[in-house]
C-alpha cells in the first residue's frame, strides 16, 4: 500500500530509529541525513517518512509531500550555507536507483560538473 511503512525497507527503519543516521533535519513528514557513502563534503539525503518506492510514486501518490521534500533540499541548502548546490532524484535502476524509498539527493560543497555520468 502507496505510503506505509514497509519491514524490508532501509530508509522506512531509519525514520522508525531501527537504523542510526546522523540526522540533520525532520520535519513532521520529513527527515534528512547524511549519505552514508558522500560523494561532496554536503551530501544529504532528504525523504519523506511515508514510504514511495521513489520520486515518481511520490509525485503521483502525494504530491504535496512531494513539496515538502523539496522545500527541506532547500532547507537544507540554506542550513550548509551552499550557495550553489545539487538536487538529485534517482528514478529506476537504470538512473542509478538503489533504495525504493524516494529521497533527494543535496550534494554541494564542491565544483559540480555537467552532464552528470
Ligand atoms: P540512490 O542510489 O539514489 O538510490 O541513493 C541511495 C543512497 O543511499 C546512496 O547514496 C547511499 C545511501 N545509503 C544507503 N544505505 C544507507 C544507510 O544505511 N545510511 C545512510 N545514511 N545512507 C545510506
Amino acid at each position: 500500500m502507496p505510503g506505509e511503512p514497509q519491514d524490508d525497507c532501509l530508509f522506512c527503519k531509519i525514520v522508525a530509529g531501527q537504523i542510526p543516521a546522523t540526522i540533520v533535519r525532520e520535519t513532521d513528514t520529513t527527515v534528512a541525513f547524511r549519505d552514508i557513502n558522500p560523494q561532496a563534503p554536503t551530501h544529504v539525503l532528504v525523504i519523506p517518512k511515508a514510504h514511495y518506492e521513489n520520486a515518481a510514486a511520490l509525485a503521483a501518490g502525494a504530491p504535496e509531500l512531494a513539496a515538502d521534500v523539496l522545500r527541506e533540499t532547500r532547507a537544507v541548502a540554506e542550513d550548509e550555507k551552499l550557495e550553489s548546490y545539487r538536487t538529485i532524484f534517482n528514478t529506476g535502476s537504470g538512473a542509478g536507483q538503489t533504495v525504493w524509498h524516494a529521497h533527494a539527493h543535496v550534494l554541494g560543497g564542491r565544483g559540480l560538473t555537467w552532464p552528470p555520468g
